[in-house]
């Protein structure tokens, strides 16, 4: 669009309420947040689109979309989503969850729906903390990482190793897309939101269970700075966490016998 001499390149997505987010600065809940509703902007989703908040940073969603919003209980995403989808078929349904809520208290319902290949969206935000309670570490946080409970880093012998949920749903028949981004540096974020708009795209097709996983800075509790924290994506946790396509059942017939082996498809490092 273009009024007189100035050319408008960007502005405030009409599904993003006037609201203040309340994360904290350098945080990545507000790229992902920004991404997600332009995206169903951009797909004209508004009235179709269900999103199920997590308990977490993210929890808040509500206040940001201009969507229906359902909380969910801890962990609970995938299975409410799962049940809001058998309900609403017609709906686009999709949970929102970070690493403590998917890979912890929320794994067997997260694994199971993944397995069942429910025709739901999880847009997994994965910060290698426990964020909203003050930093804990989580499934996926990484070896030798220090958090506030594991303040001389993390030792596998007494935690076990980071938990990579794209390669683990990857075995699941029923998983059908899967994609690591990042929202670290901007080609990142375009990437980012092209992986949204294909998993979207993906259950609006009927194809089954879709995943981004999105590697997302949380300076406060990486005790970085938000530039370094986005550098940090990029020289550490990319390399525990590959980016790529882990699994995309592309124009394959969406029945479970063309949801199979597909996978490791197009897996990157970060650079
Ligand atoms: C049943 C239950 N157990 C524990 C909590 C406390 N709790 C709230 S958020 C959270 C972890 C959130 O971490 P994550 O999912 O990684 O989200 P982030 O804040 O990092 O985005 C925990 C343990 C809770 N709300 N409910
Ligand atoms: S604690 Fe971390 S994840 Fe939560 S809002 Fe702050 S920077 Fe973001
Ligand atoms: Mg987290």
């Amino acid at each position: 669009m273009t009024t007189g001499a100035t050319k408008v390149v960007y502005q405030r997505p009409k599904l993003l309420k006037e609201a203040h987010f309340h994360y904290c600065p350098g945080c990545g809940h507000g790229i992902i947040n920004r991404l997600i509703v332009e995206v169903l902007e951009e797909m004209d989703l508004q009235e179709d689109a269900i999103c199920v908040a997590p308990a977490g940073c993210g929890m808040l969603l509500y206040n940001y979309f201009e969507i229906d919003v359902l909380e969910s209980a801890h962990g609970r995403g995938a299975a409410v989503a799962t049940g809001i989808k058998r309900a609403r078929p017609q709906n686009l349904v999709f949970s929102y969850q970070g690493d403590g809520d998917l890979a912890a208290i929320g794994t067997a319902e997260g694994f199971h729906a993944a397995n069942r290949g429910e025709n739901i969206t999880v847009i997994f935000v994965n910060n290698g903390v426990y964020g909203m309670t003050g930093g804990q570490m989580a499934p996926t946080t990484l070896l030798d990482m220090v958090t506030t409970t594991t303040p001389a880093g993390r030792n596998s012998r007494v935690a076990g190793h980071p938990v990579r949920i794209c390669e683990v749903f990857s075995q699941l028949d029923g998983a059908t897309y899967l994609e690591r981004v990042a929202v670290n540096k901007p080609a990142a974020v375009v990437k980012t939101k092209k992986a949204i708009a294909k998993a979207f795209r993906h259950q609006l097709d009927g194809r089954g269970f879709s995943l981004v996983e999105i590697l997302s800075p949380c300076p406060v509790n990486w005790k970085l700075g938000p530039l370094e924290s986005c550098k940090w994506i990029d020289e550490v946790m990319c390399k525990q966490f590959p980016l790529g396509v882990y699994k995309d059942s592309g124009d394959d017939d969406a029945s479970p016998a063309g949801r199979s082996g597909q996978t490791g498809a197009e897996v990157k490092s970060c650079s």
